[in-house]
């Protein structure tokens, strides 16, 4: 059995895709009109011609399509994009969900490392007020320090308000170099006095990604030298907001995602709609406020590990100790 989900301005215009996509012989599982649009939305399933041989005729079974069905619902994406993933999952081989899930997000998003060390663009990390901007510049110089390679943090700030003094406290206890740049002919100044070997993280104020005097800013950084901007975003939105905030700073040019905040959330589903929506790539992710060890990075496979936890099952490394306790209580 193969399940697809077709979108048309209306239901009969659906239905002809459906025949004309699937044959004759597809079954309407699912018709819905689409709130607050004159559109509308179908999903049909054909049964397959047994081809014992041909063992890439095997689509996902309809049982674990119905727990990613399920597990997708209530993590707040969109309709759009949980229909783009149910689709890709039901391209089979049949596996478990977790393996069909990694599949189809494999295949929906994209998943990248952020390049650091010799000769990497230094990176300038961008978001919303309050994002982790800050913390994740210092994690991201501590997780170069831990593999001992060099890195400078640098706080762009055009008022020096606190949140200098906040990267100042965390290069000195990781014992990184620190310089401040107000404007983009100071960060060209101050990069230029970086060495080959050295990573380079920028910390810049919390923008407000409407207004375009505060984008402007971002974009003089970007233009003043041969940075990487790098957006950073908390989970914990509304899909439909994270991805115009995120659709907002594509000006500035990011290509990577950094997602925090994954520890203070349970829904991820907004943070795949805004990385979808403007086109970015998925590298790191944090769950922790610490500094060291604070990042990881955000694979397919763990993505669909947060998406879909396998009821304690699956040790989480983040939280081995809440686990460990689901199963302890579960055996014992
Ligand atoms: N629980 C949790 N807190 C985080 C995470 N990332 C950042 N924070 C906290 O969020 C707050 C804001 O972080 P900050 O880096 O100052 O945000 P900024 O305004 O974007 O620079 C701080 O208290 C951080 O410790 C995370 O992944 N999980
Ligand atoms: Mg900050």
């Amino acid at each position: 059995m193969r399940l697809k989900t077709f979108h048309a301005d209306s239901l009969a215009e659906a239905l002809a895709q459906v025949r004309e996509q699937l044959g004759p012989d597809a079954i309407i599982v699912a018709t819905q009109e689409e709130e607050g649009t004159d559109g509308a939305r179908v999903t049909a399933a054909i049964e397959q011609v047994e081809t014992p041989m041909d063992f890439s005729a095997e689509t996902t079974s309809p049982e674990t399509m119905d727990r990613l069905i399920a597990v997708l619902e209530r993590q707040g994406l969109n309709q759009e994009f949980t229909d783009a993933i149910v689709n890709a999952a039901s391209e089979g081989p049949d596996d478990s969900p977790e393996n069909c899930l990694m599949r189809a997000l494999e295949a929906t998003n994209h998943f990248t490392n952020l390049e650091t060390g010799k000769g990497a663009k230094p990176k300038l990390l961008i978001g919303p007020p309050g994002t982790g901007k800050t913390v994740t510049c210092a994690k991201l110089a501590a997780r170069e320090a831990l593999n001992g390679r060099k890195a400078v943090v640098i706080a762009a700030d055009p008022v020096r308000l606190t949140a200098a003094e906040q990267l100042a406290a965390y290069a000195e206890r990781l014992g990184v170099p620190m310089f401040e740049a107000p404007n983009g002919r100071a960060l060209a100044d101050a990069l230029s006095r970086c060495h080959d070997d050295e990573t380079v993280f920028i910390d810049s104020p919390g923008t407000n990604p409407y207004n375009l005097e505060e984008l402007a800013y971002l974009v003089e950084l970007c233009e003043a030298t041969d940075i990487e901007p790098v957006l950073v975003l908390n989970a914990g939105r509304d899909a439909d907001d994270t991805a115009d905030l995120a659709k907002a700073f594509r000006p500035v040019g990011a290509k990577h995602l950094i997602c925090t905040g994954l520890d203070i959330a349970h829904r991820f589903g907004a943070l795949l709609v805004a990385a979808n929506a403007a086109g970015l790539a998925f590298c790191d992710y944090s769950a922790t406020p610490n500094i060291a060890n604070g990042l990881d990075r955000l694979s397919a496979k763990t993505l669909a590990n947060k998406l879909l936890p396998s009821g304690g099952k699956t040790r989480d490394p983040l939280f081995p100790a809440e686990t460990a306790t689901k199963e302890a209580k579960t055996h014992g």
